[in-house]
């Protein structure tokens, strides 16, 4: 039974529980309750109220079928998680079961939390978020560099995730569709599309350096990435986090990681500034910067671990640490284009339903994301608060 694979509807995956699952053979409920763009999500609660979560991946993505993709980032996922409860056990979710074959897996249901995105967009404000995703981001990306890892196991594992398909959605989506639309799948909205073409599609100099930055994508292998760490990929309440869905993870540039999470930020900002909500504005403000400060210093401590085991001078220490964080903006910049212009929005921006106050949103963004990219002194999070800050005030026509 479950040898061969098949897309799971709430039925059959109430007999895959009651099958599988010790404590849920009897009486279950089921219910969808996925909301990602790519797969299905099962809650199923037995008798006494207990519930688990079923993740099943299918052969083409929820948010369009025209993405035909390998079932097996349900391994990937499952595997990056894994490994990231090395390094980090109370920051990701608890592996039940892994069913290759049915390229799904059973996980911790996390009842008790909320998806971030969804409590930044009520303006919640929580005091652990800085300290608890700086440690995730350092302990898991760092711990898996060529500088703390033996390099046979690296190698390991660059070939356990190689993610061709997925990081083919990235090359697409982040890298090339927003600034060349050659899918013709971007959706501009309405009284942004002049602003648009003149200010991406016509820049040149700037289609240059995303290209420059499409090819590190390509290439560097720094560390074991979530491959996807956005707002909706953290689970949160007021005492603390699990980071989720990392069916993105391959090794990559470092600073690809934290540079999504700072643009997700952002789209906080963005929308806190839209709703006049100046206090909200001021908490996001404080939450980059505590983020990356702490970031940099528990990365610094890890990095410098390594120097018992090699000879790893603290200049090289230092210059390792800035290239990660010049590629964090450059790439913060990539991941506000591509969610203001491309397929893939982010409901913080899309969800302002005052028309004038979404367009300022969206050119507030475009106009941050070019500076990151274009320029090559936004090396420091103090540099971005300057940034932001200079948009708070401006007007963009
Ligand atoms: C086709 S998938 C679109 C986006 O959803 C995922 O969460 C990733 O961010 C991807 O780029
Ligand atoms: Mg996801």
């Amino acid at each position: 039974m479950y040898s061969n694979y098949f897309l799971m509807n709430n039925e059959d995956v109430k007999k895959y529980v009651q099958a599988k699952i010790e404590g849920f053979s009897g009486e279950v409920q089921c219910q969808e309750i996925g909301d990602g763009n790519l797969n299905y999500v099962f809650r199923v609660t037995n008798a006494s109220g207990a519930s688990i979560i079923v993740k099943q991946a299918g052969p083409q993505a929820r948010i369009s079928e025209s993405f035909v993709l390998s079932t097996d980032r349900n391994r990937i996922e499952t595997e990056a998680l894994l490994l990231e409860a090395e390094y980090t056990p109370d920051l990701v979710p608890k592996i039940i079961l892994f069913d290759q074959a049915m390229s799904c897996c059973v996980m911790e249901d996390l009842r008790d939390f909320e998806i971030m995105r969804k409590d930044l967009m009520t303006f919640k404000t929580f005091d652990h978020f800085a300290d608890n995703i700086s440690t995730f981001m350092a302990e898991n990306l760092i711990r898996t560099t060529d500088f703390l890892m033996n390099p046979i196991k690296k190698k390991q594992l660059q070939k356990q995730f190689i993610n061709p398909e997925l990081c083919e959605i990235t090359e697409h989506l982040v890298y090339t569709e927003p600034y060349i639309d050659f899918k013709k799948q971007n959706i501009l909205t309405k009284g942004n599309e002049e602003f648009i073409h003149n200010f991406v599609y016509n820049d040149k100099e700037l289609h240059i350096k995303v290209a420059k930055l499409k090819q590190q994508f390509l290439t560097q292998g720094q560390a074991l990435l979530h491959g996807d760490l956005h707002t909706g990929s953290i689970f949160i309440n007021e005492k603390a986090l699990k980071v989720i869905d990392p069916e993105f993870a391959f090794y990559g540039p470092i600073g690809y990681d934290v540079g999504n999470l700072v643009a997700n930020l952002t789209f906080s900002w963005l929308r806190a500034l839209a709703f006049n909500e100046s206090a909200y504005v001021h908490w996001i403000e404080e939450a980059l910067v505590e983020t990356m400060e702490k970031f940099e210093f528990k990365s610094r401590a890890i990095l410098k671990e390594s120097s018992e085991q090699f000879t790893v001078y603290e200049e090289v220490v230092e210059e390792f640490l800035a290239s990660v964080l010049r590629d964090t903006f450059a790439i913060a910049g990539l991941e506000m284009n591509r969610r203001i212009i491309g397929l893939a929005k982010v409901a913080d921006i899309t969800t302002i339903n005052h028309k004038e106050a979404r367009i300022l949103a969206e050119r507030r963004g475009l106009s941050i994301a070019k500076e990151c990219i274009k320029n090559e002194a936004i090396t420091s999070i103090s540099r971005y608060m300057q940034l932001l800050l200079k948009y708070k005030g401006e007007v963009l026509v």
